[in-house]
This record gives structure tokens, sequence and C-alpha cells, in this order.
């Protein structure tokens, strides 16, 4: 692949295209269980829907619908269950006609989550599992391919690169041949350097600094960097007091041309990207 090509104007996500002429926001909604709530499945699935309704009054371009927690030390979940989680948010939200990412690594929950409406698969496992690109390449979803080194349980135990952009970057670029190969279409093909995944704050910070040699690749590049530990290191703020740091990092992200930032907090994300582009115009 070429070093240095035209940045991407376009990510086609099944039946959306989302011109690249502004950077966009997805929306995160984990579906997964929460310790606070006890009302059950049904309250469960009201609330993410009613979070899900209130990110896109916000601005959210996409919502991303996680069932499967990557917290280090996080259990693992079975492919029912994963559905279960996933399916019925992903069926209403896509009727209601949102574009809609599933967070998954499994081809399975994929395929369902496809047939479901939803229009983009991220994979923090880059579709490394066998018939994962298979099954994105004949439903048409736009993927986000993410580079994590080794797996969440141990994957901050000892972060080790020679360079980290360097070695990101050739990931994600075989990645990308990969799916392309197998017939997903280049415009359909996002890169995220997983910020947090076997990434030491240095890491993540130099990875942050050299963004624009993942976007070099052509591919538009998502940036998730909301709420996580980093940003804790940074301030000194817990993770519910990270609000700033990540509106912060978003913008950093952008700056330095990521296309797609992955969020929690939509409404004040969105407020900052208008406010630095109508100065950039
Ligand atoms: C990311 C993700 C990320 C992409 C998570 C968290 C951890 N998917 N899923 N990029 N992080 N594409 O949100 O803190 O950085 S789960």
């Amino acid at each position: 692949m070429p070093a240095n090509v035209e940045p991407a104007r376009a990510f086609r996500c099944g039946r959306f295209t989302f011109a690249l002429t502004r950077p966009l926001v997805m929306g995160i909604l984990n579906v997964t269980p929460d310790s606070f709530a006890d009302g059950g499945r049904y309250v469960e699935r009201e609330r993410a829907l009613a979070h899900a309704m209130q990110m896109r009054d916000d601005g959210a371009d996409l919502i991303d619908i996680g069932g499967e927690s990557s917290r280090p030390g996080a259990s693992p979940v079975t492919e029912s269950e994963e559905l279960d989680r996933v399916l019925p948010i992903v069926e209403a939200l896509a009727a209601a006609g949102f574009p809609l990412a599933v967070d998954t690594r499994k081809p399975a929950v994929m395929r369902a989550a496809a047939a479901g409406g939803a229009v983009m698969i991220n994979d923090i496992g880059a579709l490394t599992a066998p018939g994962a690109i298979e099954v994105c390449a004949e439903s048409g979803v736009g993927v986000c391919l993410m580079h994590m080194q080794r797996e969440p349980p141990t994957m901050q135990a000892a972060p080790d690169y020679r360079d980290v952009v360097a070695e990101v970057r050739a990931f994600l670029e075989a990645r990308a041949e990969a799916c392309l190969a197998a017939g997903i279409a280049r415009e359909c093909i996002a890169i995220d350097p997983g910020f947090g995944f076997g990434k030491t704050l240095a890491h993540n910070l130099e990875l942050l600094r050299s963004l624009g040699s993942l976007a070099a690749t052509g591919f538009p590049v998502v940036a998730g960097l909301s709420r996580k530990s980093s940003l804790g290191a940074i301030t000194g703020r817990g993770v519910d007091e990270r609000m700033p740091a990540s509106v912060a990092a978003a913008l950093a992200a952008v700056a330095r041309g990521a296309a797609i930032v992955r969020v929690h907090d939509v409404r004040e994300t969105v407020d900052a990207l208008r406010v630095w582009q109508a100065v950039e115009g």
C-alpha cells in the first residue's frame, strides 16, 4: 500500500454512506448487565433504548452497541448470552432508522446483528476470528479494525513495542489487506489504533500524536479515548469525572486526522467539535 494516499472521503456502512467532510461521533451503548440496574432485562432494555435516543438527539452519527465487556478481568460472554443482550436492541433501534455498529468478536453475533439491521461491525479483534471477515464481506457492513496487543485479561501487564506507531500501522494495514482480499470494499473499512488495548500511557500518547500516520493509509481512523485510564493517569480523575478530559482527547484526535470518535459523552463532544469546525472552516 502506498505510504501516502488521499485521506478517506467517505465511509460506507451498508445502506448508509457517511461523507467525511466533518468528524463523525459514534456514541457508546453498553448493554452489559449493569450491577446497579436490578429491574431485570426489560428495564435494562428500556434504559438502553432511552440512552440511544438521547445520544441521537445529542447529535450522534452512529451508535455502537456492545454486549461483551473487554475490561481486563471481565468474564467471557457466551454467544447466546451476547445475542440475547444485543439483538433486541439492534432490532428496535434499526427499526427507528439509526445507523448502528455492533461491537463484537463473534462471527455468529456479526451475522445476526447484520441481519437485524446493524450496518457496521466494530471488532476489537480486527476480524481475526475464523469466518469473521467472510460474514462481513457477505453482509456489506462497514468494519472497524482495531489493534490490540495480547488479550484483555493480560494486555495491560507489560505492553511492549520497538516502534508502537509502525507496528500498529503495519498490523492494521495487513488486516485491511485481508479484508480487501476477501471482498470487503475499500470504502467500508476503518482502522483504529486501540487506545488502552495493550498500551501504556506513553504508547497511547505516541499513537495519538502520530494519528496522521494512520490517516495516511487512506482508511478513516476511529479514535476511542473516552473515559479511558490514560486520561485518569493524566488528570488524576476517576472514571466518572473524565468527561472534560475525554472531550479534549477527542479534539486532539480529530485535529490529527481521526474521522470518527467513539465517545460516551455525545452532547459535549458534538458541541466541542462544532466549535472546532467553525474555527477550522
Ligand atoms: C474501543 C472499542 C476502542 C473501538 C472499546 C472502552 C473499552 N472499539 N471498544 N475502539 N474501546 N473501535 O470503551 O473503554 O478504543 S471497549
